[in-house]
């Protein structure tokens, strides 16, 4: 028997390696990034399966789904956000289906640890009419990632696992089962059925909800949905990692409530309907969006029964729960701490790295502000840039979705703005930036792209970036840039000067400008140097 001490993230990667998966494609994003680095880990000594990062998370899915439609099963991870960018193929995979099992490995952030929303992947889920995991701990998430697997091909649909950051981002000791051995390709292939031509698709949307009764009953008899009767007041409905923080308080309780432990969607229905008619009252306690009390309150709420949770007061309504939330759900008593710290921690704003590159290139930017006469209007993305809007640069104003920065500039500039300034980083720039960029250089517009490129994903750790460097330029001349309007600056204080000149000029050329602040993140480049220094000696 082995076990080994492996993070939420590294469980479920575990559990598709040794599924037999032949290849992970992903794009960074916290809290899901550690699940690919895991298979690119192992891989480096199995060499076994394809694991090279995508230029984003639409890519991620589609080569993921291409392998599967070739018979090999296939893991694709992302962020919770990563699934609105590959939102087209996950909607239309359900009803093409797959041929090898496919994953997709999602990590949801309640409570916006690190993202710009807290929605729910269960949600995207159901209304794709695919099937969803939810592990309530890391033995859970290895485990239903092999059941994935086999419910992907059973089903021939492709299964969303639904980590939240405090289970991705926390270790457990899981015991390991025996690996399979990946699957042959498909040599003979009814393309037809990877074809969604209206007439084909048609059919097959009727097929995917003939199959959806048949989902239900998969949940009702999976044994990681646990029904358990015991006082008849209240019955609770808890699913994921909330599933933890009940457990936690139902040791405490006195009377214990019966339960129904949910950890595969679509949710099993005969096992609610039982605890339903068993009980007085329903509590629903689950992680993210009220889902399942939306379900079971219905439209009108005029069920026989209560049902407590997020929407009557008893769960908040947003941000991440806690074992302290379920307590007081539970007795309508605060829990006293176990010791109490009578003691203001000082607020640590989140700030750019000491001698960081966009630091000085914000610098030069403010000061080539002051020099344009007019409105100069700032519009930025997502990266550790981000942070040049707060002080002391106060340099960016939005910040909405990776790959807005080009779009939106154009629009300000379609809108009238004499300069408009977009600044993206190297990796946003090869996610979703260059698309938008094709317009502008079509157009003309008049505006000024900045790519700041430190050689790396810095924001999710310094992941490889697929567009940085020299061949950035050669990119920019084949979107439709002009190529004397293509400047490269080193963001270092020694240049300042001269930046901002350079910024300024650009910001007043009546065209597409881009230029490019090329100079290694500092943390990145700390990494290298002692990596060489440790290979040296
Ligand atoms: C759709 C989506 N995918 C992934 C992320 C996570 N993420 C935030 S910024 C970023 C990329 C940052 O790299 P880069 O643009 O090169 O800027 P840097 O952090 O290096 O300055 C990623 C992957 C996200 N917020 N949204
Ligand atoms: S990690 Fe790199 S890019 Fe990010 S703030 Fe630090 S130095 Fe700058």
């Amino acid at each position: 028997m082995t076990i080994e001490v492996l993070l939420g993230d590294e469980a479920v990667a575990r559990g598709a390696i040794d599924a037999g998966i032949s290849g992970a494609f992903s794009y960074p994003g916290t809290p899901a990034t550690e699940i690919f680095e895991y298979v690119e880990r192992y891989n480096k000594k199995a060499n076994s399966i394809h694991a090279v990062w995508s230029a984003n998370e639409k890519v991620a899915f589609e080569e993921a789904l291409g392998m599967s439609y070739m018979g090999k099963r296939a893991l694709t991870s992302m962020k919770h956000v990563g699934l609105n960018v590959a939102a087209d193929p996950f909607m239309n995979s359900a009803i093409t289906g797959v041929g090898g099992g496919l994953v997709i490995a999602l990590g949801d952030d309640p409570g916006q640890h690190s993202s710009q929303n807290e929605q729910d992947s269960r949600v995207f889920a159901r209304f794709a009419l695919v099937f969803c995991f939810e592990p309530s701990n890391q033995q859970e998430a290895y485990d239903l990632t092999r059941l994935a697997y086999e419910t992907s091909e059973k089903f021939e649909l492709p299964v969303l696992m639904r980590l939240v950051t405090r289970l991705a981002h926390s270790r457990a000791g899981v015991t390991l089962a025996d690996p399979k051995k990946q699957n042959e390709i498909y040599t003979d292939i009814d393309w037809k059925k990877w074809n969604l031509l209206p007439a084909v698709s048609r059919v097959k949307y009727k097929t995917l909800t003939e199959t959806i009764p048949k989902m239900h009953d998969f949940s009702d008899e999976c044994k990681f949905n646990k029904l358990e009767i015991n006082d008849k007041k209240l019955g609770v409905i808890v699913s994921g990692i909330a599933y933890n923080y009940f457990m936690e308080v139902f040791e405490t309780l006195e009377t214990k409530p019966s339960y129904l432990k949910i950890s595969t969607y679509p949710e099993p229905l005969k096992k609610i309907q039982k605890l339903y008619d068993t009980v007085d009252e329903i509590m629903i306690i689950e992680e993210g969006y009220p889902m399942l009390e939306d379900s079971l309150r219905g439209l009108l709420n005029n069920g026989p029964k209560k049902i407590l949770g997020r929407h009557t007061g008893h769960i908040p309504r947003t941000g991440e729960l806690n074992p302290d939330f379920v307590y007081k759900a539970l007795t309508g008593k605060e829990k006293k701490p176990i010791v109490s710290i009578d003691m203001k921690l000082p607020g640590r704003p989140p700030a750019l790295c000491k001698g960081c590159p966009h630091a000085d290139t914000y610098k030069a930017l403010n000061a080539a502000k002051e020099m344009v006469k007019g409105q100069v209007e700032v519009f930025s993305d997502i990266g550790c840039y981000t942070l040049g809007a707060l002080p002391p640069y106060n340099a960016i104003k939005s910040c909405v979705d990776m790959g807005a920065s080009i779009s939106m500039c154009k629009g300000a500039a379609d809108a009238g703005l004499k300069y408009p300034v977009a600044v993206i980083g190297d990796s946003t720039f090869g996610h979703s930036g260059m698309t938008p960029l094709i317009g502008a250089a079509q157009e003309g517009t008049s505006m000024t792209v900045m790519i700041l490129d430190n050689l790396t994903t810095a924001m999710t750790g310094g992941q490889h970036s697929l567009t940085t460097g020299h061949p950035l330029i050669k990119v920019l001349e084949g979107l439709g840039v002009e190529r004397e309007h293509i400047k490269v600056i080193e963001p270092l204080p020694k240049n300042h000067d001269e930046n901002a000149k350079i910024m300024k000029e650009e910001m007043e050329y009546e065209g597409l400008s881009v230029i490019i602040a090329d100079r290694e993140c500092v943390q990145t480049l700390k990494k290298s140097l002692s990596k060489k220094k440790k290979e040296a000696e």
